[in-house]
């Protein structure tokens, strides 16, 4: 069907993309390149979103993507989705072609090509652009490699295809394989990234045995300073955030360490030292208090029930 819609798509001139509410990479991916591959062959394109584009894909989708287009005619082209309920608000009638690798839907369309077996839709219009012989811009590349791997989940749904492809793209792509993986990542709020390096000044870790326990404190994103902090190297993390009239805790540990302590169990023995409640389980837990003073006193408490369970006395490190 692909050499079908290739060949349809020489005979029009004016076309509209449109793809999927809350657009992923792929999708985005695959829309603006099929925009740049009808560019190429003379045509005028506009590509479109239902909704809105999901904030990774943001930072792949140049600025002409338009939200929830309205239709003047143009030629319609549906990618990485065949239903009509995913295009929502936008009204899609007499659809063109359809390209997809979800199970199909049932958006009508003169041509559709669901390949449920393709691990994205990148890689079909990668296909498409040599069955229409243009030539991949070094910007396309990248984003079809991005979309790729978006949709893979980093390459581990890959298959024999795929890696082919992805050299081919790679080749003209004009970011490298490391790169485009940085781009993919979600940026991190940036008050989230200063909790995370304010909670090193605080830091204090001990050594019970094997197992390495830290300790600290910021003003907010306790868990996910928390989460940092085993990524860097600590078997359990415990982190406060007193407030004036409150205190939550968080505690982390590697699931490693499941069958040696329970952190729920050991958080719900600070209760009455924090005034609050603690719940969780096994490997991440967390305490709401009213009493941010005893703070100190309910990180001793952890430690000291810790110790017990492990049959380690603590040494700071
Ligand atoms: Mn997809």
């Amino acid at each position: 069907m692909l050499d079908k819609i290739a060949e349809g798509l020489k005979k029009k001139d004016n076309y509209i993309i449109l793809t999927h509410h809350n657009a992923d990479v792929d999708a985005m991916a695959s829309a603006l390149a099929l925009k740049k591959i009808l560019e190429k062959l003379g045509k005028k394109a506009r590509t479109g979103v239902a909704e809105s584009i999901s904030e990774v894909a943001r930072k792949f989708a140049s600025e002409d993507v338009e939200t929830n287009p309205e239709i003047r005619g143009e030629t319609i082209v549906v990618v990485d989705t065949s239903s009509p309920e995913q295009l929502e608000p936008i009204e899609v009638k007499e659809v063109f072609a359809v390209i997809d690798h979800h199970i199909s839907g049932n958006l009508k369309a003169s041509f559709s090509h669901i390949e449920p077996e393709a691990n994205s839709c990148s890689q079909l219009i990668y296909r498409l652009s040599k069955k229409l012989a243009v030539e991949i811009e070094p910007e396309t590349a990248r984003n079809l490699v991005a979309g790729i791997v978006y949709d893979t989940a980093h390459l581990r749904r890959a298959d024999p295809e795929t890696f082919r492809i992805l050299a081919e793209l790679l080749e003209k792509s004009d970011k490298n394989y490391q790169e485009i993986l940085e781009i993919l990542k979600t940026e991190i709020d940036v008050s989230e990234k200063i909790a995370v390096l304010k909670s090193m000044k605080r830091l204090k870790s001990y050594r019970l045995g094997d197992v390495l326990l830290v300790t600290t404190s910021v003003g907010s994103f306790e868990a996910s300073v928390a989460r940092n902090l085993l990524r860097m190297g600590a078997d359990i993390a415990i982190v406060g955030a007193p407030k004036k009239k409150g205190l939550r805790i968080s505690g982390r540990m590697r699931w490693q360490m499941k069958e040696r302590v329970n952190l729920a169990q050991v958080f719900s023995k600070i209760e009455k030292t924090i005034e609050g409640s603690a719940g969780g389980h096994d490997v991440a837990a967390s305490a709401n208090g009213k009493n941010p003073k005893n703070m100190g006193r309910a990180f001793r408490e952890i430690l000291g029930h810790i110790e017990k369970k492990l049959g380690e006395k603590a040494k700071e490190l």
